[in-house]
């Protein structure tokens, strides 16, 4: 294999931290346009950029994958390798943009867990997006960043994925949450206040291969709903246009899947709105009792669930130390998330490991979290 190109030491131009996501609550509603609360985490992917001199090759080095990449600025396509894409993707958005790149070199080290259901892709989208600007001077905004990161991903690698990943971990704040409305991309700023509760992370480890196709057909089956509410009235141009009696009134002219996606949306997105009320005035039992509600829709309307998650919720329950549990992410695999407190994490934590293990012979990673702050980038 020919030798990479990084000269050593690597003498980087600039430096960023990208941050991985949480979300409290607000699962499949980023892309009908709905509401969301995440936020960035402590857990970040690092990157080194530097300019190398040549007029189109670019190197990128993942030492998380143990891989390289090597490529032409002035001619590349669709990779088979999944990490690539988002690297590849996000190069695309940016010369569509009609932004001038030259070659560079890129060092990655991820100290996220990867497929986790914590966003590792945004983080490499967003990171890799915000690291070139600053390298090549490309004077673009971060909301540009973020909408950029999200083509890249709908355009190159295929996942057609709302905004909430890449706008959490570009423009969080830290200790904060991000009571973000999809369609406006207007963010209210929430203190996160958990008193002496922490956030716990379980991750499966699993991540049923159905993944991909289950989250655009969910997204399919929405619009499909959708242009039927519309067809009828035209009023309407989002989900969160219907309401329950517009729901009933057309109920007969949507498949039963259909009808109850639907109505998890306008279920979830009420839970959102309620839940930013109920954490502004630290009510962490009935923010907690949402987040069950929600997992139940995510699981019995939205189907996105799996056993291990069904488990790891189900094992939370009747415990009072933990206020809420449910799913975290697209589903299928990937992480709960868990609001309890802190004394009980360890103990918790030993014991959901072995009673996890017992079921599914998996050992899950516990992994306790605090809200980060968005995109870090130095020019060194
Ligand atoms: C994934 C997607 F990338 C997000 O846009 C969002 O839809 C989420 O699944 C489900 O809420 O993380």
């Amino acid at each position: 294999m020919e030798e990479f190109l990084f000269i050593s030491p690597f003498n980087a131009d600039v430096r960023v931290a990208s941050p991985g996501r949480i979300n409290l609550i607000g699962e499949h509603t980023d892309y009908n346009l709905g509401y969301v609360l995440p936020t960035a985490i402590d857990k970040k992917i690092y990157f080194e950029l530097k300019k190398n001199g040549s007029p189109s090759t670019c190197n990128i080095l993942s030492e998380t994958f143990n891989s390289r990449l090597s490529f032409d600025l002035n001619n590349f396509e669709k990779s088979q390798v999944t990490w690539e894409n988002y690297i590849l993707g996000v190069v695309n958005e940016i010369q569509k943009k009609g932004k001038f790149l030259q070659g560079f070199d890129c060092k990655i080290n991820s100290k996220l867990p990867i497929g986790a259901g914590i966003s590792s892709s945004a983080a490499l989208e967003c990171g890799l997006a915000a690291g070139l600007n600053e390298l090549f001077d490309l004077e673009l905004t971060k909301e540009e960043i973020v909408i950029l990161s999200q083509a890249a991903e709908n355009n190159f690698v295929g996942s057609n994925c709302g905004i909430m990943d890449q706008y959490a971990s570009v423009m969080s704040k830290k200790e904060h949450l991000i009571l973000l409305d999809c369609l406006s991309l207007e963010a209210e700023f929430i203190p996160a206040n958990f008193k002496t509760c922490k956030m716990l992370l379980i991750d499966t480890k699993v991540s049923h291969s159905l993944a991909d196709g289950e989250y655009n057909s969910r997204r399919k089956e929405c619009e499909t709903a959708l242009a039927i509410f519309q067809k009828n009235d035209t009023a309407i141009q989002s989900l969160r246009d219907v309401n329950l009696a517009t729901l009933e009134k057309y109920k007969t002219q949507l498949s039963e899947k259909e009808y109850n996606r639907v109505l998890y949306v306008l279920q979830e997105n009420k839970r959102v709105l309620k839940g930013s009320e109920l954490l502004k005035t630290g009510k962490l039992e009935d923010f907690g009792e949402l987040m069950y509600q929600s997992h139940t829709g995510l699981r019995d309307l939205y189907e996105v669930s799996c056993p291990e998650l069904d488990f790891l919720v189900n094992y939370t329950k009747g415990k009072n130390y933990i206020y809420g549990s449910r799913m975290m992410g697209g589903g299928f695999g990937g992480c709960t998330i868990n609001i309890m407190e802190e004394s009980k994490i360890e103990k918790f934590s030993l014991e959901v490991s072995q009673a996890y293990s017992a079921e599914f012979g998996i050992t899950p990673d516990t992994i306790t979290v605090t809200p980060g702050e968005g995109t870090f980038v130095e020019r060194l």
